[in-house]
Parts: structure tokens; C-alpha cells; sequence
């Protein structure tokens, strides 16, 4: 059933022991009419899952959180909440460990620190009759004290960066209302209120990165972000292409 939290910046707060999912019993919950602003976190979870159907491995002691929102916008746009939760994530790191710097956003859903994939964002929607946004989750899985040690790019966790573990409730705290602060913005000003702040953070602006997509590997400089969040690559032809969606290799992995 989950344990009742005090609410967190306007987010109902719920505490799972264990769940196969957090994003699945958002949906769940969703799906039997909660009304949205609700965060839940489980300590442990056996079915932690990626983009595109891949699995997230969920260590012990790592935090493992969902945010069920029901936002006024058409699916299209709600991609672009992902680079807020992004940046609200980066903040809340920066000021729970003091690493800010080391912190950065990876195009485009992945946090690093010093350059290894520490945490990872994964939005799931779901569309109503009308076209319309029915509800959205907002999953992110943080290696607060453990990380796979087989991954196709470098992980880590903060505990082997910092020396010592960061609680997940103390991460939330720190999270639950820089996201609001995050969304906020966006709801004001669009994408374009959040982009400077999230290329502030970005790793691989302006180099030469390899983009994975499902049928081609491209190479290219990272030459900017669009006001949709695309993934602006500049080919050797001098075309620039505009990535949708993909893996992104940064120099050196
Ligand atoms: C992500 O997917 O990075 C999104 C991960 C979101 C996890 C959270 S945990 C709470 C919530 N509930 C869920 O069920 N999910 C969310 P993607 O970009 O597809 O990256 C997945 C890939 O990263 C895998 O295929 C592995 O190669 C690698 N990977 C898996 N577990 C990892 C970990 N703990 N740390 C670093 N890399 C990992």
C-alpha cells in the first residue's frame, strides 16, 4: 500500500519497502484516478526499467523515485520536462554532496559525475481520447551508493566519488522542490526558459560526439540544443541534423 510521507514542497511523498517499479505503481495509481503531485520512492526495486524497454539496475541504498503529474499540455510537449527534471536533479546533487561542477547533464536524459553515468531520468505518458496529455511520470533512478559495474559507457555512484553515502530521503528533499522551481519556469516561459540553464550544466556542447540511433551511427559536433529539446548535430557535410532521440558517446567512452 505505501507508507504516507510528509509532503515535500506540495508533492505527497509515499514510501514503498519494495516495488517492481516506481514508475510502474505511478502509472498504476494514475491509472486508478489519483489526481497528480504525488512522489513515491521505494528502497528497493526488482523491475527498475530504461528507455526502450532496457532494464535499470537498482542497488541497494540507490534512490529510486516517481512524480505523477497530470499537466495542461499536449504530449509533444512533454519531453521537454525531462530537462527540467534534469536540472532539478543536478541542483539537488550540487547542493546535497557540494560536487556541483562535477555534475553533468548528458543529452538526454542522463546525469554524470566526472564524466560516468550516476543517474538516468525516464518519462512515461500516457495520451487521453481527445489527444491530450492524460498524465505524466517522472522516474529517476540516482546511484547513491551503488552502480552496475557492466555498462556500456562508465557508471558510478556517490558514494565512491564522495566517500560516503547520501541518504534518498535527504536527496528528495532537496529534489522535490527544485523540480517545482523547474517547472514553473517552463510553464512561464516554455523550453526556451529552461535551455540556457540546461547547456550551462551540458556535457559535450561543442564536441564531437557519436549518436546512436536505432538504424545509423552518426558522428558530429553537438553544435546546440533546439527549443523542442532535438539534439542539434553538425555532420562533416556541414548539414546539421536534428536527433530526436538516441545514445549519445562523448569523447573518451
Ligand atoms: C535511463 O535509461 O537512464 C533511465 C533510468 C530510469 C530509472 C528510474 S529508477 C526509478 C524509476 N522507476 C523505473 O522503473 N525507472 C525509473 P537509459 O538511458 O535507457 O539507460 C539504461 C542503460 O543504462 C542500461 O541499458 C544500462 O546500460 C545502463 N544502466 C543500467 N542501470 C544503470 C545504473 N544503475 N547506473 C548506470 N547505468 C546503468
Amino acid at each position: 500500500p505505501g507508507f504516507e510521507r510528509p509532503a515535500i514542497a506540495g508533492w505527497r511523498v509515499l514510501h514503498f519497502p519494495e516495488l517492481d517499479s516506481t514508475n510502474e505503481e505511478a502509472r498504476r495509481r494514475a491509472q486508478q484516478g489519483d489526481e497528480g503531485d504525488l512522489a513515491l520512492y521505494a528502497d528497493r526495486q526488482h523491475a527498475g526499467r530504461g528507455r526502450r524497454g532496457r532494464a535499470w539496475v537498482s542497488g541497494e541504498g540507490n534512490l529510486f523515485l516517481s512524480c505523477l503529474l497530470r499537466p495542461a499540455v499536449g504530449p509533444a510537449r512533454a519531453a521537454e520536462l525531462s530537462f527540467a527534471t534534469a536540472l532539478a536533479a543536478h541542483d539537488a546533487l550540487s547542493a546535497a554532496t557540494g560536487l556541483g561542477p562535477r555534475f553533468q547533464l548528458k543529452w538526454p536524459n542522463d546525469l554524470l559525475l566526472d564524466g560516468a553515468k550516476v543517474a538516468g531520468i525516464l518519462l512515461e505518458s500516457a495520451t487521453g481520447r481527445d489527444g491530450g496529455l492524460e498524465f505524466l511520470v517522472i522516474g529517476i533512478g540516482v546511484n547513491l551508493a551503488a552502480f552496475p559495474a557492466e555498462t556500456p559507457y562508465p557508471a558510478t555512484s556517490v558514494a565512491a566519488t564522495l566517500g560516503r553515502a547520501v541518504a534518498p530521503l535527504d536527496l528528495i528533499a532537496a529534489f522535490l522542490p527544485r523540480l517545482s522551481h523547474w517547472i514553473t519556469v517552463w510553464e512561464r516561459e516554455g523550453f526556451a526558459g529552461i535551455r540556457d540553464a540546461w547547456a550551462a550544466r551540458a556535457a559535450g556542447l561543442g564536441e564531437r560526439i557519436t549518436v546512436r540511433l536505432a538504424h545509423e551511427t552518426l558522428e558530429g559536433v553537438f553544435s546546440g540544443l533546439r527549443l523542442d529539446g532535438a539534439l542539434d548535430l553538425r555532420l562533416d557535410s556541414g548539414a546539421v541534423r536534428a536527433v530526436t532521440a538516441g545514445d549519445v558517446f562523448l569523447p573518451g567512452t
